[in-house]
């Protein structure tokens, strides 16, 4: 079996052997993104965009260097386009509550689909709430796929927003996002992607896509926890109202009321997480080194090994396309009268790390017609080896519960 040239940089997988398949909830850190935090943290550290003493500046410039990694990363045509935020879900809060409570009305659709992160689902139910908007869910065939017929009809001329996860947390299929963009244009609404689980596993050009907004998580693809990004097109961003307000987002401030900073400082209301935008930067570094080609290829190969592995074990059902190469390395699963629970503990002893239950993800739970599932995710860091450990040990799985 091949070696992963690419383990040795991950100090998490050193000295032991855990399995970890639990990547799209959250990816493991390489030596390089410690080690430029670090370097921030020792050479730099300062409250960026406040100071001007040196280190203040230097902060300043290493996050505005941040920004424009980011912009890069997915094609933004300009670095105020970049908004950083703590995670993809306050990116979204972020979208519902300054564009989607100003610009949303009653009798106004926000059309998204059933297969939603409930990040991406929550915020819009609160826009529909207090706007008297309606939401309107596009559904999916039973392999995942949105069809262009299920576009057209619930894209319409009441649509406002339209919005969609580029790729499913839980089925791992890609959704059409351009087709969905352009059909939301047509119909003169706006298009918000969720990029939480695309952006580790694919390139990303949202001038392509053509979207109006685009979230992501830098934890997802190897970046720190807590920073974020969200991109809007510059014309919009200026419209919005502030979502958060105090700090370095203010023009001017009297007693009574306050301007506000340009874009993207209006959006980044008290002191911005410097350090993370840091790591977030060498992460995306380290994932262009790697390269998407050897990614995709990667994550295609140990899916087809995992999918294989899996068809052979009769109680197993795996939910989604049975094509692998359409699973972005999100298998989810159930073993037949087996809680996925059950499946995630006894795998845990196994020194397996699989996610189990509804994945932040219920009215798709609703439409596979299951409470919960377990799921396993893998990255171009795992091996095959590990998928060959985790099929052996899911066959296993109901012997060791007493079936
Ligand atoms: N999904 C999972 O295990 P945050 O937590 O804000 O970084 O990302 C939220 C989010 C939004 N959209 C999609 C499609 C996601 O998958 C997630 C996070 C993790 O599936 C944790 S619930």
């Amino acid at each position: 079996m091949s070696e992963n040239i690419f383990r040795r940089d991950f100090p998490i997988f050193q000295g032991n052997n855990t399995v970890y398949f639990d990547n799209a909830a959250t990816t493991q850190r390489p030596v390089q993104v410690l080690e430029a935090m670090k370097q921030f943290n020792d050479t730099t550290n300062a409250n960026p965009l406040r100071g001007l003493y040196k280190w203040s500046m230097e902060a300043t410039e290493a996050y505005e260097n941040a920004r424009h990694a980011a912009a890069e990363f997915i094609g933004a045509e300009k670095d105020c386009e970049i908004i950083f935020t703590r995670n993809t879900t306050e990116s979204l809060n972020l979208v519902a509550y300054s564009y989607g409570l100003s610009h949303v009305k009653a009798g106004d659709e926000i059309v998204l689909t059933v297969m939603e992160h409930h990040s991406n689902i929550l915020p819009w139910q609160m826009v529909a709430r207090q706007t008297g908007a309606k939401l309107v869910y596009m559904e999916p065939q039973p392999d995942g796929t949105i069809t262009d017929e299920e576009i057209e009809s619930k894209i319409t001329d009441k649509a406002a927003i339209v919005t969609v996860a580029e790729v499913s947390n839980v089925l791992g299929v890609t959704n059409p996002v351009k087709k969905i963009a352009e059909a939301a244009h047509r119909h003169g609404a706006v298009c918000v992607v969720d990029g939480a689980q695309s952006t580790p596993h694919m390139p990303v050009n949202v001038q392509e896509i053509g979207c109006d907004f685009f979230a992501f998580s830098g934890h997802k693809l190897m970046g720190p926890m807590g920073i974020g990004v969200l991109y809007g097109k510059i014309d919009l961003l200026d419209d919005m109202p502030p979502f958060l307000t105090g700090g370095e987002m203010i023009e001017y401030v009297t007693r009574e009321s306050a301007t506000f900073a340009e874009v993207p400082e209006k959006f980044e209301a008290g002191t911005v997480n410097a350090m993370g935008a840091v790591g977030l930067s060498a992460a995306i570094t380290y994932l262009k080194n790697v390269g998407f080609d050897t990614v995709m290829k990667t994550e295609k190969d140990l899916t087809t090994r995992l999918m294989d592995g899996l068809s052979r074990i009769p109680e197993v059902t795996v939910y989604g396309s049975k094509d692998p190469a359409r699973h972005c390395g999100i298998v989810t699963f159930n073993i037949e009268g087996c809680h996925p629970h059950d499946v995630a503990s006894v795998l845990d002893t196994e020194n397996i790390c699989v996610r189990a239950g509804h994945h932040c993800a219920q009215p798709l739970m609703k439409w596979l017609g299951v409470n919960a599932t377990a799921r396993a995710s893998l990255y171009f860091y795992n091996t095959e080896e590990e998928v060959d450990r985790f099929v052996d040990a899911v066959g296993k799985v109901r012997g060791w519960l007493g079936y």
